[in-house]
């Protein structure tokens, strides 16, 4: 199991969709996949994951447009959890392969996660971006992680949809203006770490008596996990929230969540966030033309 942490599928050729071939993606063109953040990898290529029992449907991988951040690792931990084949196009967000016309394609908000599934509806290719939807369909696909039941998915999406509103923006802020901002400015500091303490503190209880958000091991998990894991950079303490911290043991003691967590693009790793050309690219979007 631990050798497979090391792998990613590796880029295909050609997809029948209207989806631009990632090929047409600069940094596309020959992903290079390496590297955690803890502790350095060799050069991983190998595409397949042993197949599931759903996956077995699935002859042809998922294009993942991918990288390593939380919103990419909630989609890594599901393709892992389903056992669907998978490929990785690396999205270079911090030299702009987001605006790409290729990619706004599939993900206008130029913003990935997103994914081509050359094997959609009808047999025919779809594309999802919006890493909810994009949690929901794979979900919906295999029958996993997602409950049929309209009680049990009821409770499942309300997680979700808290993580896509409330955890993941507000700690993206929090980190923003803790890690990233070019001088302190205390306000927005308070503000969203503040925040993030008060949805951790839900999550807490949540979790005080339930083993994971919905009860069963879901996709609102996957959605949160990655975020939670960077509390340090959040300005949070993890040992205020003993259930939060007993949940994210859980979740990262399973093989396929810590497979997922584990998937790098080695571009990503030396990403100066206090580069100015970086930070070009990154910050102080406005509307584009076009
Ligand atoms: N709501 C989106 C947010 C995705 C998102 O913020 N992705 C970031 C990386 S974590 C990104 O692509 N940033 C590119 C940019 O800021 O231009 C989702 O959940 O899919």
């Amino acid at each position: 199991m631990a050798r497979r942490s090391k792998r990613v599928a590796k880029t295909k050729s050609s997809t029948k969709s209207k989806i631009p071939a990632k090929s047409k993606l600069k940094s596309a063109a020959k992903p290079k996949l390496a590297a955690t953040r803890k502790s350095p990898r060799k050069a991983i290529s190998a595409p397949r994951h042993a197949p599931a029992k759903a996956a077995l449907r699935q002859s042809a991988p998922i294009d993942l447009y991918y990288w390593s951040t939380p919103n990419g690792w909630k989609i890594t931990i599901m393709l892992e959890e389903c056992g669907l084949p998978y490929n990785v196009i690396p999205v270079n967000i911090s030299k702009g392969d987001q605006f790409k016309p290729e990619f706004l394609a599939i993900a206008p908000n130029n913003r990935m996660p997103a994914i081509v599934d050359p094997q959609g509806p009808g047999g025919r290719p779809i594309s999802v971006f919006e890493s909810g939807a994009i949690l929901q369909y794979p979900g919906r696909k295999t029958g996993k992680f997602y409950p049929t039941d309209e009680r049990a998915r009821v409770e499942v999406d309300q997680w979700l949809f808290w993580q896509m509103g409330g955890l993941g923006p507000m700690a993206g802020q929090a980190n923003h203006f803790r890690n990233y901002a070019p001088e302190p400015i205390e306000y927005g500091i308070k503000r969203y770490t503040d925040e993030v303490n008060r949805l951790y503190g839900v999550m807490n209880k949540r979790l005080a008596d339930r083993e994971f958000l919905a009860g069963r091991y879901s996709i609102a998990d996957i959605a949160c996990i990655g975020w939670t894991l960077s509390w340090k950079r959040q300005g949070q303490e993890i040992d205020d929230f003993p259930n939060l911290k007993r949940w994210q043991d859980t979740i990262q003691a399973r093989p396929a969540a810590k497979r997922g967590l584990e998937i790098r693009v080695a571009d990503a790793v030396p990403v100066d966030m206090h580069d100015p050309s970086v930070r070009a690219v990154l910050f102080n979007q406005r509307a584009r033309a076009g």
